[in-house]
This record gives structure tokens, C-alpha cells and sequence, in this order.
């Protein structure tokens, strides 16, 4: 019995799992077991050697099995403590965030600049996208072959019928219904054949109109620096003269160079100025054309959308609005939500 037992003691110190742990039992347990072939060998015993014989030996068994027993619940808690292991959870991970749509950064400009003159006063207008060369050209005091139309060649769907080059055809469309005084802005979509990395065939503009008695330039002046002053911070704003068929006098307007600060730089062509729109007072045949009276007269303007957002970002290939790389639309989707 003494060699039973040590011999039991050595091997249960290397069993590992239930199946080693099963095989040790039948081994001294087992029907052919040595324990239990000691029971057998009890038959060839008087009743007093039965008797201190058959205790030993239960006691012996009883101790294996509590030994087994106990090896059993510690196989038990290292196969839990090991899956625990492998199972737990890092909270020290960052979350894994939720993919939200974003708006795209050209109407996020659009809803952004509709804000600001929303607030000093001025409604939403919109034209269609397919425009008769009345409305796009002739009521703008661009009749046929004037040298204007060479700047603004399009997408003819007949004749008379193209794709328009500019929103200002919006300007008539609504004086044309509307009775003075008017004050809107238009955004919308506009076609030219036009394509570098600063020009595209589609863009988008936003008009602006503001017709009512004794309008200066100098109101026009004030209405678009406060514009550019909300819209781009703090930044110095330069009126040059230019010409459009449609106003006079006509002027585009600069901004300090975002890039550079003014200082001069290969964005602003090292002139510390950036181009951001034209405009000018409505000229007085366009008024004529629509049918208002000579004692309305007012102010234009038309900007390039592609043209603020890229300068507001820092973006500078106008492609990049159209490629819908999510790489790029993914940039403006943290606070998409704060323009609305
Ligand atoms: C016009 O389209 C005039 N209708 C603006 C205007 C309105 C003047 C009212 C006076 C009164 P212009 O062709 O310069 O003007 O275009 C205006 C802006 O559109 C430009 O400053 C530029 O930012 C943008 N733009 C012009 N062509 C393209 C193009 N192919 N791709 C992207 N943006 C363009």
C-alpha cells in the first residue's frame, strides 16, 4: 500500500488536464485498478485481517480520491484563469468611433456664406441649370458676338438653350417677377469649358443682387467687406476696377493672401493678393431690359464657391471636391454638424 501511494504521489504532480487526470484514476481506481486489485486479493483473509486489511486499504482509496478530487477543481481554475487571460478586455484602447457622413465642404461653404447674408437681410433665390441665352447673355448686355461670350463658352443644348455659364441670369428671372426693392443671393451650379487645377467644367457660384433707390458703391463696398471680414476673419479687402457687360462701374475684389499674410508668396503670385469675386453696380440696361423704372438702380456680385472653400481649407487642386476620395471627405466630417 505504502508503494501505491508514493507511486501515486509522484504521478499526480505531473498531470496537467482532465484526460491525464482520468487515466491516473482507472490506474488505481479503475476495475483493473491497484487499489482496487487490493480489495480483491481480501478474500484469502481471516475476518480480523479482513477487517484492519480492508480499512487501510478504504483509507488509502479515500485519499486518492480526495487527492484526484482536488487536482480536478485545480485544472478547473487554471483553465478559467487562462481563458480570463486571453478573453479580458484593454480598457486602456481608445473606443472605436461611429462613421458619420459628412457635408460636403462645398456646401458647407454654401450654407456658411447663406448665414452671413442671411443675417444683414438677403433671401435665397435659385435658376435652373439648363438657360436660354436671353437670360444667361442677351438681358445682360451681352448681345451675339460680343467678345464677353468668347470667356464664357458652354455647353449649347440647342441654339438658344445651354447650360449656364454664371448665375447671374438670376438677377433677371427675379426682377423680372419681383417688384423693387430686391435683395437675394443665388447659389447654384454653372457650366464652362474651362479645366485646370483651378478651373472645372462644373462649379458653383453664389449671386448676389441688391436693387433699391440711391444704392452707392460705396453700400457695395461696406455689404461684401463685412462679408469677407465674417467669412475669412480679420483680412485686409482691395477693390480693383475690372469690367463686366452687366455692371458700371465694375471691380473685382481682393483679399489679403491667406497663405502668406500679405507677405507675398507662389499662391498670391508673390503679390500678397488673392482674386475672390467680381461685381459692380447694375448697369443701367439691365434694369431697362427687366422693365424697372430709372429711379431703382443697385449693386452685383458673383463669387466662385470652389474658390472660397480653397482658399478657407488650404486645398489646392479644385478636384479634389469631385473625386469623393473619402480620404479627403472624411477631413470634414468631425464638425460637420456645426455649420447647421
Ligand atoms: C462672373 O461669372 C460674373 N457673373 C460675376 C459677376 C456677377 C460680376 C455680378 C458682376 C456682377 P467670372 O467669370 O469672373 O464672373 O466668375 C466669377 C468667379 O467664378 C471667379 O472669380 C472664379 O472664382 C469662379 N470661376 C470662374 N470660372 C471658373 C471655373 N472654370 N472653375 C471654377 N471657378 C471658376
Amino acid at each position: 500500500m505504502e508503494s501505491i501511494k508514493k507511486e501515486f504521489e509522484s504521478l499526480i504532480n505531473n498531470v496537467e488536464d482532465y484526460e491525464q487526470l482520468k487515466q491516473l484514476k482507472a490506474k488505481f481506481l479503475g476495475r483493473n485498478g491497484s487499489v482496487t486489485n487490493l480489495f480483491k486479493k481480501m478474500s484469502a483473509l481471516n475476518n480480523q485481517e479482513k477487517k484492519e486489511y480492508g480499512k487501510k486499504i478504504n483509507e488509502l482509496k479515500n485519499y486518492i480520491e480526495d487527492v484526484i478530487d482536488e487536482k480536478y477543481l485545480d485544472i478547473k481554475e487554471k483553465i478559467r484563469n487562462k481563458a480570463l487571460e486571453s478573453e479580458s478586455v484593454d480598457i486602456t484602447l481608445p473606443g472605436r468611433r461611429k462613421q458619420f457622413g459628412a457635408i460636403h465642404p462645398i456646401t458647407k461653404t454654401i450654407m456658411e456664406i447663406e448665414n452671413i447674408f442671411s443675417s444683414l437681410g438677403f433671401d435665397v433665390e435659385y435658376g435652373p441649370e439648363i438657360e436660354q441665352d436671353m437670360y444667361n447673355f442677351e438681358m445682360l448686355n451681352i448681345p451675339k458676338e460680343h467678345p464677353a461670350r468668347d470667356m464664357q463658352d458652354t455647353f449649347y443644348i440647342d441654339d438658344n438653350t445651354l447650360l449656364r455659364t454664371h448665375t447671374s441670369p438670376t438677377q433677371v428671372r427675379v426682377m423680372k417677377h419681383k417688384k423693387p426693392p430686391v435683395m437675394f443671393i443665388s447659389p447654384g451650379k454653372v457650366y464652362r469649358r474651362d479645366s485646370d487645377i483651378t478651373h472645372s467644367t462644373m462649379f458653383h457660384q453664389i449671386e448676389g443682387l441688391l436693387i433699391d433707390k440711391n444704392i452707392h458703391f460705396s453700400d457695395l463696398k461696406g455689404v461684401l467687406s463685412e462679408f469677407l471680414q465674417i467669412f475669412f476673419g480679420d483680412v485686409a479687402v482691395r477693390f480693383r476696377p475690372s469690367y463686366f457687360p452687366f455692371t458700371e462701374p465694375s471691380a473685382e475684389v481682393d483679399i489679403e493672401c491667406i497663405m502668406c499674410k500679405g507677405k507675398g508668396c507662389r499662391v498670391c503670385s508673390h503679390t500678397g493678393f488673392l482674386e475672390v469675386l467680381g461685381c459692380g453696380m447694375v448697369h443701367p440696361n439691365v434694369i431697362k431690359n427687366v422693365g424697372y423704372e430709372d429711379k431703382w438702380n443697385g449693386f452685383a456680385f458673383g463669387l466662385g464657391v470652389e474658390r472660397f472653400a480653397m482658399l478657407k481649407y488650404g486645398i489646392d487642386n479644385i478636384r479634389m471636391f469631385f473625386e469623393n476620395d473619402m480620404r479627403f471627405l472624411d477631413e470634414f466630417s468631425y464638425d460637420a454638424g456645426r455649420v447647421l
